[in-house]
């Protein structure tokens, strides 16, 4: 039944060489912890038990503005893509689920499941496209370039609603509950379009998408501050996403990108704010320096997604009530994309990880102390710990990798792909 990409054979040379270093390791850190009082093994279960998907979108080189630079072995359709998230979950054990795009990954619905099931995936979140036009789709002949839910023209409304609603469908026919939407909506120069009219078009397209939806879906909307509109965005930010989502109703949440905020802002004071109001719907986690920069989640400020999650701790059982969906949205134009999934997965986790670790309790009393340093320290302690040992526990009790991207380098799976796959051609601009 399985038809994983990894021979076993590969996964168990790589793992029987780091058994021992890792073993020592492991249990020098169970005891570090267990002198503050945290069982290691309650952790390591809370990590197995965390998952995050995969964006179909990311197993593809991305690009910028100026160019693409294809890399060997691209896949050139969503089930190849398959095979490539297969291998991200067969490695790092954090990511069976897998989000697609639509119209990118339209296949049979069908063959899209059995597929999925062979590599033991399933599907996240939909994700419609209304910000590029679709002149191969006969139901989508009207153009995008100035807007679509909130376009001024009704006619281009409606086509964009339909299309989030055959997303739907297709969806619920692979057994996905969420649709994402994100619209790129907005204007270049001030005067270009009304703030209030066209937020409040936005509105009504969304509320028929959200009466058309299939009964145990949820509706995500993301909100993004700017590009492609440079002057102002239907959806900038979170306050106006909470609107949205208080306006259309139970089912109807927030999505937070961290990568579509200005520089700076207080990202977990907006996870907690939506938090407080029970709309926070889910992330796309990556990570930036300067804008919208879909980099690899952790790499660039690795406190800031553990204060993140930090919140999502906290919150605890107000959390759990919300489920909220976790996803990866990167676009990787200098690395191998597994490799990046890989390891955006791992720091994801890896936040997760040193969350737990916070001693609650005491930042309860150095905050009512206001005692700012020991307050500031009791998140720094968790911070600082290395919890490298857990991820890997938590992947090789489920058949993962102790280190996914060395054993990934070890079976020649970007060899063997590249010369099954020819290389196609670099094209223009490449940003998702
Ligand atoms: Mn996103």
């Amino acid at each position: 039944m399985s038809e994983l990409p990894i021979h076993e054979s590969v996964l168990e040379a790589d793992n029987g060489k780091r058994q021992a270093a890792f073993e020592a390791d492991f249990a020098a850190l169970g005891e570090t912890l267990d002198r503050r009082g945290i069982a290691v093994d309650a952790i390591v279960e809370k990590l197995r038990a965390f998952a995050v998907a995969v964006p179909s979108w990311g197993v593809g080189t991305g690009g910028t503005r100026f160019a693409r630079f294809p890399g060997p072995g691209e896949p050139r359709g969503i089930m190849e893509k398959l095979n490539d998230c297969a291998v991200i979950q067969q490695l790092g054990r954090a990511t069976p689920s897998v989000s697609l795009h639509i119209p990118w990954d339209r296949a049979d619905p069908a063959a899209l499941k059995d597929k999925a099931a062979s590599l033991g995936l399933c599907f996240d979140a939909m994700n419609s496209n209304t910000f590029q036009d679709h002149p191969d789709d006969p139901r989508q002949p009207l153009s995008y370039k100035f807007g679509s839910l909130s376009h001024a023209d009704p006619a281009v409304r409606a086509q964009a609603v339909e299309h989030n609603l055959a997303v739907a469908e297709f969806g619920r026919a692979i057994g996905s509950t969420a649709l994402t939407v994100w619209v790129g909506d907005g204007a270049n120069f001030p005067g270009q379009s009304d703030h209030s009219r066209s937020f409040e078009r936005y509105l009504q397209s969304a509320r028929a998408i959200y009466a058309g939806l299939p009964q145990n879906f949820r509706l995500f909307t993301e909100h993004k501050m700017y590009e492609p509109a440079f002057y102002s965005t239907v959806v900038q930010d979170w306050g106006t996403n909470l609107l949205i989502a208080r306006e259309l109703g139970d089912r109807a949440f927030c999505l937070v990108d961290l990568g579509h905020h200005a520089p700076n802002v207080n990202i977990e004071q907006i996870v907690s704010r939506l938090i407080f109001a029970k709309k926070l719907g889910g992330f796309h986690f990556n990570d930036a320096k300067y804008g919208d920069d879909d980099l690899d989640a952790g790499s660039i400020d690795p406190f800031r997604l553990f204060l993140v999650f930090n919140e999502l701790v906290e919150a605890g059982e107000a959390l759990e009530r919300l489920a909220p969906a976790h996803m990866i949205d990167q676009s990787h134009n200098v690395t191998d994309p597994i490799e990046s999934l890989i390891r955006s997965a791992g720091e994801i986790r890896r936040a997760y990880a040193q969350a737990l670790l916070v001693d609650r309790a005491a930042l309860r009393g150095h905050q009512d102390d206001n005692d700012a340093i020991m307050a500031s320290e009791c998140l720094k302690q968790a911070f600082r710990t290395d919890v490298t040992p857990i991820l890997a526990k938590a992947r090789l009790l489920d058949g993962g990798a102790i280190d996914p991207i060395a054993a990934y380098r070890a079976s020649g799976y970007r060899k063997k792909v590249a010369a099954e796959r020819p290389a196609v051609r670099g094209s223009g601009g490449g940003i998702v």
